[in-house]
């Protein structure tokens, strides 16, 4: 038991150490408090969050195909469109699907929902977690747990269009 506090208290550490920019929030805070803090969800989240860096092109595509992750990780995105189109003409998202869903019938959904909504339709019932959408230049970051439950999660580009190119999976193990 005394071997595993201290292990969750040298993770601790290492997610403080790591410094992201919840650090200057609580630059103050002690060893003993982010120990506490992080055996709090230890049990669905004792691996370290990941970084996802994500582009999208003008050449409607995606930079990453496979997303892997283990259940309940946290999962820090960064959607950037990388060229420079405008979001009217080429905007670019990123829609982490639920299992199951029906891609083409999203997709037209999707267009169904429109520009003001972002191509996410019906309230996103379908959708697990999703960035603005973007146009050139602009970039946007979003944190969120992998699903508990492994399996292939498929996320895509839900603009008009783009859902057959722009595409990959999210692996959870
Ligand atoms: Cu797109």
């Amino acid at each position: 038991m005394k071997k595993t506090l201290f292990l969750m208290a040298t993770v601790a550490l290492m997610v403080a150490s790591c410094g992201d920019n919840k650090k200057s929030e609580e630059s103050s805070q002690t060893a003993e408090q982010a120990a506490a803090e992080a055996a709090a969800p230890a049990q669905s989240q004792e691996t370290e969050a990941i970084t996802v860096n994500l582009e999208g092109t003008d050449q409607m595509t995606f930079n990453i195909q496979e997303i892997k992750a283990k259940a309940g990780q946290t999962i820090n995105l960064t959607l950037k469109h990388v060229g420079q189109m405008a979001k009217n003409q080429m905007g670019h998202n990123f829609v982490l699907l639920k299992k199951g869903t029906d891609i083409p019938a999203f997709g037209m959904a999707a267009m169904e929902a429109g520009l003001e909504k972002e191509y996410i339709p019906n309230d996103g019932k379908d959708v697990i977690v999703h960035t603005k959408l973007l146009g050139g230049g602009e970039s946007d970051t979003i944190s969120f747990k992998a699903p508990s439950e492994p399996g292939s999660y498929d996320y895509i580009c839900s603009y008009p269009g783009h859902f057959s190119l722009m595409k990959g999976v999210l692996i959870v193990e």
